[in-house]
């Protein structure tokens, strides 16, 4: 009898930064040939989950989609967090045990679950009860899932994150300094830490860590985990990225595109800090200063809220009439979502000042795009840490988290023009790029991980 592709559900959790790499995902195993049945929970924090995922089916009308209902908890139910994506993460886990009839009478039947971290402790058991592997799809970098993995074990010194430290320390790896620390793993009664600790507890149970990440970029924290130095109980680290894009086009504010064709070369900085960043509005104006101090030509994604649907200033009551007219032609300031990856892949782009999402990281080292990394919230700052050791981008540590303090329009200016001048750094991103070409291309690490996993699941 020959074996057929395996039947793999996807289930992801809240946020862009959480679905894309499960879009990513979901797309290249139908394109293996595989069945795949995508999760979605209703309703969704913002329109640009649901438009996605609308989008992503039609496109896909081979995948099956089953959609489950969560019951929300009210932001005053939480007294630690009022972020909607949290709740959201919580809410899921109460509802995801609702999943197991729809699941057990797939067609044919599931082989396997590839679910996100923040859902591990609520469908292992669903994944145990069917008889079939669970492998959990990590959209951090391997460092910071060393850190999650290996809270449970730091909340229970309540001497871990004192001031009194510098460093936080993680067996087999390099030790991560105090600042770089997520603020709410500081309250072990944070909804965001609670939930992280108590998937983290759950880890053990799943067959596997899929990670969007590629052992060129990682190679230490990758061995470190790989041989059971952070946690001996941990399954697998499987690195398989970076994940092949898969976005709309259509319907997308392009508006800026034919100015960036007219560009030259690597002469743009690209500007976005991520779906779920809300700048101060006195930031913006700094980094409106620092931008137009550069002198160098930009494309700026503003937002100015945390969900989406929530952003209903327009640009002229954030940035002044007379800013617009000095940059006409030097700038370009877009509200909306824009196709990152697009972007990102035009020769006119040649730096990206970044919060260092995981995603976005991933799409500039595809690229070999040089970062200006500028953490705002959660894994981004462990990530910057990860950017700069891997000769990706530049940090300026002082800058601190997002909101904490107010950056200066010079300084913004002065590090904007080290990323766009500094040739070893774009050397060094440029064979990133390569690196990560490597790892994807037919024969290379990433794509021979997956496609192992994928033979060990044919039916
Ligand atoms: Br904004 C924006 N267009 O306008 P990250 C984002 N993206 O394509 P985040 C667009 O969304 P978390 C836009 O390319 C990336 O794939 C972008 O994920 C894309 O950051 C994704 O980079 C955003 O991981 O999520 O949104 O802050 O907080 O979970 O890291």
């Amino acid at each position: 009898i020959t074996a057929s592709p395996p039947h793999i559900a996807l289930l992801p959790s809240a946020g862009m930064g959480h679905l894309t790499p499960f879009l990513r995902l979901a797309s290249m195993l139908s394109s293996r040939s595989c069945t795949v049945t995508f999760i979605t929970a209703s309703p969704s924090v913002s329109a640009a989950e649901s438009s996605h995922i609308s989008f992503f089916l039609s496109q896909h009308p081979q995948v099956k989609h089953i959609e489950f209902q969560v019951l929300p908890c009210k932001p005053s139910s939480n007294p630690t967090t009022d972020d909607p994506f949290f709740l959201q993460f919580e809410a899921t886990n109460r509802s995801v045990h609702h999943l197991y009839p729809s699941l057990a009478s797939a067609s044919p039947p599931l082989s396997a679950i590839f679910s996100d971290f923040a859902v591990v402790s609520s469908i292992a058991p669903v994944a145990a009860d069917l008889g079939i592997p669970n492998y959990i799809i990590s959209t951090t970098s391997c460092k910071f899932f060393c850190l999650m993995a290996y809270l449970p074990v730091l909340l229970s010194d309540p001497l871990s994150f004192s001031s009194s430290l510098s460093e936080v320390n993680i067996p087999g790896i390099i030790s991560l300094p105090l600042p770089s620390i997520p603020p709410p793993f500081k309250n072990p009664s944070h909804l965001f830490t609670s939930l992280i600790a108590t998937n983290a507890q759950a880890l053990s149970k799943a067959k596997g860590i899929l990670m969007n990440t590629f052992d060129d970029f990682e190679p230490e924290t990758l061995a470190a985990i790989n041989s059971g130095r952070v946690l001996d109980t941990l399954p697998p680290i499987l690195p398989i990225g970076p994940l092949e894009t898969f976005e709309p086009k259509n319907e997308l504010d392009q508006s800026y595109l034919p100015w960036l064709d007219s560009q030259s070369a690597e002469s743009v900085v690209y500007v976005s800090f991520g779906s779920r960043t809300a700048m101060s509005s006195a930031q913006i104006r700094e980094l409106s200063k620092g931008l137009e101090r550069s002198g160098y030509r930009f494309l700026w994604v503003l937002k100015t809220s945390k969900v989406d649907k929530d952003d209903k200033e327009e640009l002229k009551d954030l940035l002044e009439s007379s800013f617009f007219d000095r940059t006409k032609n030097k700038g370009r300031v877009v509200k909306g979502w824009v196709s990152q990856q697009d972007i990102l892949e035009h020769p006119a782009i040649g730096g990206f000042l970044n919060h260092c999402g995981w995603n976005s990281v991933m799409e500039a080292a595809r690229k070999g795009i040089p970062m200006l990394a500028w953490p705002q919230h959660g894994d981004q700052r462990v990530n910057a840490e990860v950017v700069e050791k891997a000769g990706l981008g530049i940090w300026e540590r002082k800058w601190g988290w997002g909101l904490e303090g107010l950056v200066s329009g010079e300084e913004i200016g002065k590090k904007i023009v080290e990323l766009m001048e500094d040739e070893k750094l774009r050397g060094l991103a440029r064979k990133v790029g390569e690196n990560a070409g490597k790892a994807t291309g037919i024969g290379g690490k990433s794509e021979k991980v997956l496609t192992e996993v994928l033979e060990y699941l044919e039916q």
